[in-house]
């Protein structure tokens, strides 16, 4: 997390993220920081009371609650300002750019009578729309990675999932922007449900683009086929970026799914070791196609959302057998994209 003291003359700003526990330190704040990009936390438990009052600029997700209490920062080493555009709020800084944007998907008073689309798949495509039309207007095209919370993300309204609304919506938003069907464009992601309130989603770009890895265990999320919804997930398995002395891979939201059918229903510790034989494949396709030293699971941050919190001991078990105590990893409470999911498993190294 400090920058390091030899990181000299690189030919981009180098990005750095921590995870910290605000117990350990005093709450970070966007105010007054030069190279903070933002701080996300997942816990619900600020509501202007006293000490627990949220510090100014901190990105709040609405999950249940359940799960570690937990700052996520992403930084810089170069001078950072704050902008608005549309609905994003952003900070910038020469070479990154952070965003986040909140949109409600209530439907109108008078009803949808199936002439306008359904409030999720319109707030998905125009999130994503408002994030393009930021990125191409301030020049950092490279959307290096991207979180989003689909609140009750497999409840059912005007006759689909939320999910597969969502997925209309941003498919949409992508070949808009001609974003599609260059596989350079698509980044890497995750895709949780909230419990409830607006569809919100946070990401990073840069002034360069990633390269995009897939699994050869999975086919690419943009090629699964219509009986998962009428248009595929646009997103890739990881994305993975030089920045001069620094390189960073970003693996997505990872789970229990083999070509593109989900293995071992109902059983989550089967899940999870499936989830990491994902995560060993894609970071060994990143270590194929990317220059530099090669990755292994020990050198990865570990971000793990649980449908079902009570699973966290036989999750937590299988995570000790394949990664290092030294690894950080994180637990949250939250729904994943298909109903027989139940873990989902993204990884960070930078
Ligand atoms: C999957 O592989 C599991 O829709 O953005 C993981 C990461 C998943 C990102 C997304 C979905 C997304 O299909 C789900």
């Amino acid at each position: 997390m400090t920058p390091r003291a030899n990181a000299l003359l690189t030919d981009a700003g180098d990005l750095y993220y921590s995870y910290a526990r605000p117990a350990d330190d005093a709450s970070p704040s966007l105010s007054g920081q030069n190279g903070l990009l933002g701080i996300i936390t997942f816990q619900t438990g600020f509501v202007g009371e006293g000490d627990g009052a949220k510090p100014e600029g901190i990105l709040q997700i609405p999950l249940s609650g359940q799960g570690d209490d937990l700052w996520e920062i992403w930084k810089t080493t170069q001078p950072v300002h704050a902008g608005t555009f549309g609905d994003i709020s952003y900070r910038c800084s020469r070479d990154f750019l952070f965003g986040s944007i909140a949109l409600d998907v209530t439907d109108p008073p008078a009803g949808n009578h199936g002439l306008i689309p359904p409030p999720l798949q319109n707030a998905a495509n125009l999130a994503y729309q408002q994030i393009f039309c930021l990125l191409d207007r301030h020049g950092y095209p490279g959307l290096l990675r991207i979180w989003n919370f689909v609140p009750d993300i497999n409840g059912v309204s005007h006759g689909l999932e939320h999910y597969r609304q969502f997925n209309i919506g941003r498919q949409d938003a992508f070949l808009a922007h001609s974003r599609l069907p260059s596989r350079q464009n698509i980044p890497a992601a995750s895709a949780l449900g909230s419990v409830d309130g607006p569809l919100v989603v946070y990401f990073l770009a840069a002034r360069r683009n990633s390269v995009a890895v897939e699994n050869p265990r999975q086919i690419s999320a943009y090629h699964y086929p219509q009986e998962y919804g009428p248009s595929s997930p646009t997103f890739s398995r990881a994305g993975w970026v030089d920045l001069g002395q620094q390189k960073i891979l970003f693996i997505s939201g990872t789970a229990s799914i083999i070509g593109h059918q989900t293995r071992h229903g109902g059983n989550v510790a089967a899940q999870t070791r499936e989830s990491m034989a994902n995560i060993a494949a894609v970071v060994a396709e990143t270590n194929r196609v990317a220059a530099g030293s090669p990755y292994d699971l020990n050198d990865l941050s570990y971000k793990v959302y649980l449908r079902q919190f009570t699973d966290l001991p036989i999750v937590r078990a299988e995570l000790d057998r394949l990664v290092t105590p030294k690894a950080p990893v994180f637990y949250l409470q939250a729904d994943i994209c298909r109903a027989d999911l139940l873990v989902e498993i993204e990884a960070t190294a930078g």
